[in-house]
């Protein structure tokens, strides 16, 4: 920070500093110990390692929630802690006259939220955004803060639809155990991690009762339905079939005891997620009636056994691939009632229409392109089921427009994510975090200027820099990674990978947001984010962004006799092409970026119609474990999650604050150093507009002593041998209660104070001496 200020230091100043900071740490941060500290920006002087070790000193006490300014930090404790989140203190909170004043909680964000939705001058819809690396507790958070509304914003009526009367909240509530066993799986860093971001709009009516509410999810990591890695598991809803049906399902669904499914890695790890009654029950509740139930869980069984078909090459090439076992092929057309010939024929035979006049070739796939078809055919259902799923809870929670007039946003995305290999998935995961970060940075200025308004000081940010760069080399155009995917989506040419290096690098040379691509053996490109380097190959880049689908697949699953998939494929209203056109003129390819863009594009339009609330959620080591904080992972989040940032716009102004009689009771003595000069009409004053005609005798002498200390800064600058002519005064301002300074302020300040000490000692030394 002191670095930052003054922009240079060397090792041995920087390690003086440090030590200063350390005899200024009762000064600043008073005599509060650690773990005490409610609030980050209490830690004085804000750094990296004073924030960890403050976390630390809270971890240790079991305390899991600190404030740092605008934003609420949660830690995981990896235990159960029910006394945290019981009704009783969700009542507390919402009851308190100033629950900023109970310890930091969810729940303080949670009522802040609620109050200012309720507030009478200016009633504003709120957000609150919770983010934070894989498994820090983004899901958890979000599901108590729904909780804690469905507590403090009942509603008194109960909906009578469905045949089951209930409270709307309930019912709200019931959407979690659902979409968290359809969309989340367990991973290597969560056992329970949610592979969709959602946005939930609780809708309250005037008299700021939950009526409804309305869910919007992105970008379901829908290759997890065909393709898991071996440490990880596909979706829970799964192996909740597997293990939670009765003997009567397995019969009907084809599920003995113990069958072996490829799409099913890791079966026996038994994990709290596996409960199939409650996620039957919550869909119950939502109006999914049990023959409903029954038909999906019968869909999911047949995606099960169509992951089993394997196919082998014929060895000939004017020959499809043999399928080898028919059984497979058999039940799982049985299961998602389709004619079994054409299921076998789709997956193994490509039409194309070629030629002047556009004649009908059809054309064996390879073996890895049956595999392909057969994966795509299970994403295809797999994907329309979830949406079809969210548009049921939709209805069935949703209020009607004209009885809500506010909404509460809570919303749970997914956080940075750098792995060894990174693919679109982890581009559009970290593009969505950078759209993030740059809501939050300019939320927090906001906020930051406010209370600087508060205090009657100017706005004065000179080094701030946003994640505008690094946004522009993502998305912005005419070019940037974004529109050089798309274009080899749209140019739909043979394409490498390592012409799309080529192409992305030379295009986007300019930028400094495109890092160096050294030693790598595949082809790939590096993006400087905000919260670090991100390498993303681009094997394969194109074509899942393109996300093809087949047109035979879709009009196979229209052939389905299931009522499920009737609803999920409906026939088209005309007849259109029937075989995949091979020239290019083809319609504009929606791509998968494209989409995101668009939804991403939407949902910050809907935040920012909202006053945020930030939750950053940290994971204090990645194996789960209670009280275990581990630095080096904390740090890395504490980075990654911006803090850091946030600690650079405060160092950028006045990061170093205290009240007027703490100043006072350090400084005064440095008016023995430079008795008061004549005044100077320029130099800072604090605010008259109270002292003037104070009734208290006390506040204008601090005032005035105040003052005499600060005319005393110019002459020490000049003293201080390392300052170059001319140098700008030392930056120091007066609020209405505290004074606000730079690090090199303070540091000024100290060196003042030491030679006065040091003068003073000197003195009674020799009066000592004298004495004796
Ligand atoms: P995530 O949502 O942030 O990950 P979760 O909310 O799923 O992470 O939390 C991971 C696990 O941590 C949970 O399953 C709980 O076991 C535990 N946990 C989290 N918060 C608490 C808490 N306050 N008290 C007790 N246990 C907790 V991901 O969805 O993978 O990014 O994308
Ligand atoms: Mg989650």
């Amino acid at each position: 920070m002191l670095q930052q200020v003054n922009g240079h230091s060397s090792g041995s100043d920087a390690q003086g500093r440090e030590s200063l900071r350390e005899d200024l740490q009762e000064f600043l941060g008073g005599e509060v110990p650690l773990h005490q500290l409610d609030d980050l920006t209490k830690v004085n002087p804000v750094t990296l390692e004073t924030v960890l070790r403050c976390l630390q000193a809270r971890y240790t006490a079991d305390t899991f929630y600190t404030n740092a300014g605008c934003t609420l930090v949660a830690l995981n404790p990896f235990k159960p802690v029910p006394q945290l989140y019981s009704p009783e203190l969700m009542r507390e909170y919402h009851a308190a006259p100033q629950p900023q004043k109970l310890k930091p909680h969810i729940f303080t964000v949670g009522e802040q939220t609620y109050r200012n939705v309720r507030s009478l001058i200016e009633p504003v819809n709120q957000s609150i955004v919770v983010s934070g690396e894989s498994g820090a507790g983004k899901t958890w958070t979000s599901r108590c803060l729904m909780k804690f509304y469905a507590v403090v914003a009942a509603s008194p009526t109960s909906w009578e639809s469905h045949k089951i009367a209930e409270r709307i909240e309930q019912r709200i509530l019931n959407s979690n155990p659902v979409m968290e066993a359809f969309g989340n799986a367990c991973t290597l860093r969560n056992n329970n991690s949610s592979r969709f971001g959602k946005f939930i709009q609780l809708q309250l009516n005037r008299d700021h009762q939950m009526t409804g509410a309305a869910i919007q999810t992105y970008l379901l990591e829908k290759t997890r339905v065909a393709c898991q890695d071996s440490t990880e598991r596909n979706f829970h809803i799964f192996y909740q079939i597997c293990k939670g049906a009765s003997a009567d399902e397995r019969l009907q669904w084809h599920l003995p005891e113990g069958a072996a499914f490829s799409w099913l890695p890791n079966p026996e790890r038994t994990l709290e997620e596996d409960c199939f009654e409650v996620t039957r029950e919550a869909m119950l509740h939502l109006g999914i009636d049990a023959p409903t139930q029954n038909n999906i869980f019968q869909a999911l069984a047949g995606l099960l056994h169509l992951g089993n078909i394997r196919f082998a090459d014929s060895g000939d090439e004017a020959q499809p691939c043999r399928p080898m076992d028919d059984g497979a092929v058999r039940t799982s057309a049985l299961l998602l009632r389709l004619p079994e010939d054409p299921l076998l024929e789709t997956l193994r035979i490509r039409t194309i229409r070629a030629g002047r006049q556009q004649q009908v070739f059809r054309k064996p796939c390879s073996q890895a392109e049956c595999d392909t078809r057969r994966d795509c055919l299970a994403k295809l259902v797999y994907a329309r089921l979830f949406d079809w799923l969210v548009s049921v809870i939709n209805s069935s929670v949703c209020a009607d427009p004209a009885s809500w007039t506010t909404f509460i946003g809570l919303l749970d995305v997914y956080g940075f994510e750098s792995f060894p290999h990174n693919s679109l998935e982890q581009l559009c995961i970290n593009y969505a975090n950078e759209k993030l970060q740059q809501h939050f940075v300019a939320h927090y200025l906001r906020a930051q200027q406010e209370e600087y308004a508060v205090e009657g000081l100017e706005w004065s940010f000179v080094n701030y820099q946003d994640n505008q760069t690094c946004l522009d080399l993502i998305e912005g155009s005419p070019i940037s990674i974004c529109s050089l995917i798309n274009e080899e989506c749209r140019l739909n040419r043979p394409s490498s990978a390592a012409q799309l290096q080529t192409r992305i690098e030379s295009a986007l040379a300019g930028s400094p947001c495109l890092g160096h691509n050294k030693l790598s053996p595949e082809p790939s490109f590096v993006v400087l984010h905000y919260a670090g380097s991100v390498r993303y190959h681009t094997a394969g880049l194109v074509e899942k962004n393109k996300d093809p689908i087949p047109p035979e697949l879709t009009r196979l699953l229209q052939q389905s006799q299931d009522t499920l998939l009737k609803v999920l494929f409906p026939a088209d209203p005309e007849e259109k092409s029937q075989e995949e056109p091979s020239g290019q003129s083809r319609a504009p390819v929606l791509t998968v970026v494209s989409k995101f863009k668009a939804s991403l594009e939407q949902l910050l339009q809907v935040l920012q119609a909202t006053t945020p609330h930030y939750i950053r959620c940290i994971k204090p080591n990645s194996q789960g474990r209670a009280q275990a904080l581990h630095r080096e992972e904390v740090l890395n989040q504490l980075e990654a999650c911006g803090l850091v940032e946030t600690i650079h716009i405060s160092a950028a102004g006045f990061p170093i604050r205290v009240s007027h009689r703490t100043f006072v009771e350090r400084y005064a003595s440095l008016r023995r150093l430079h008795p008061r000069a004549p005044p100077d009409p320029h130099s800072p004053s604090p605010d008259e507009g109270h002292s003037e005609g104070s009734p208290h005798a006390e506040q204008a002498t601090l005032r005035a002593l105040l003052q005499d200390i600060l005319h005393t800064l110019p002459a020490l600058e000049a003293a201080t041998p390392a300052a170059p002519a001319g140098a700008t005064p030392a930056p120091v301002h007066c609020g209405r209660t505290k004074v606000f300074m730079t690090d090199a302020t303070l540091e000024l300040l100290e060196r003042g104070r030491a030679q006065v000490l040091e003068q003073c000692a000197r003195c009674i030394q020799a009066g000592w001496r004298r004495h004796r």
